[in-house]
């Protein structure tokens, strides 16, 4: 992310807001700006280059909807059905391989894994967004949304998590292990 402060005076204070926040939430962070760096800047064409994942890749197509269900009788947040299991494994990937994952949603519900970044397939109706682009770490779905995404599991074997991160979902309870071996 590249941030220009040149409009700034040095001195001055400037601090990021969340228009969701409540107040002391609502503050990121500040920034004091320093001295003028009498240096010029140029913003290159092209940021980096990266590798692009394609759907002809993947040796499995798994589909998962997030959506509203019953959890102990009281209303909880479902990954196909279910509730969290520290015991139950959704998905078994082997290291190495690209799977892609369907993703349905009834809600807002940002999407995140852990262990390895993934790249946005599809989403929706006319695609994916330029906010879509590049590697991910968590795809905000939007309600009745279906989006694909493409994910190289590599680098360790192991139990890992995906969930809701809306804090209110995750915990009744939105989330569910993949394996990596
Ligand atoms: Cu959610």
């Amino acid at each position: 992310m590249i941030v220009d402060f040149s409009s700034y005076q040095p001195g001055t204070r400037v601090t990021l807001f969340n228009d969701f926040g409540d107040g002391n939430m609502s503050q990121v962070m500040s920034f004091e700006i320093g001295q003028m760096a009498f240096r010029p800047f140029v913003l290159p064409d092209r940021l980096s280059d990266f590798e692009t994942l394609s759907p002809a890749q993947a040796v499995v197509t798994r589909t998962f909807r997030f959506q509203t269900g019953d959890v102990n009788y009281e209303r909880g947040w479902l990954i196909d059905g279910q509730p969290f299991s520290p015991t139950a494994i959704a998905a078994a990937a082997k290291l190495g391989t690209v799977e892609v994952w369907r993703l349905l949603a009834d809600f807002h519900h940002p999407v995140h894994l852990h262990l390895n970044p993934f790249q946005v397939l599809s989403r929706g109706i006319g695609g994916p967004g330029a906010f879509d682009a590049g590697w991910k770490d968590t795809i905000d779905l939007r309600p009745s949304e279906e989006a694909s995404i493409a994910i190289r599991f590599d680098g360790y074997a192991g139990k890992y998590v995906f969930h809701c991160h809306n804090l209110e979902h995750e915990d009744v309870s939105m989330m569910a292990n993949f394996t990596t071996h």
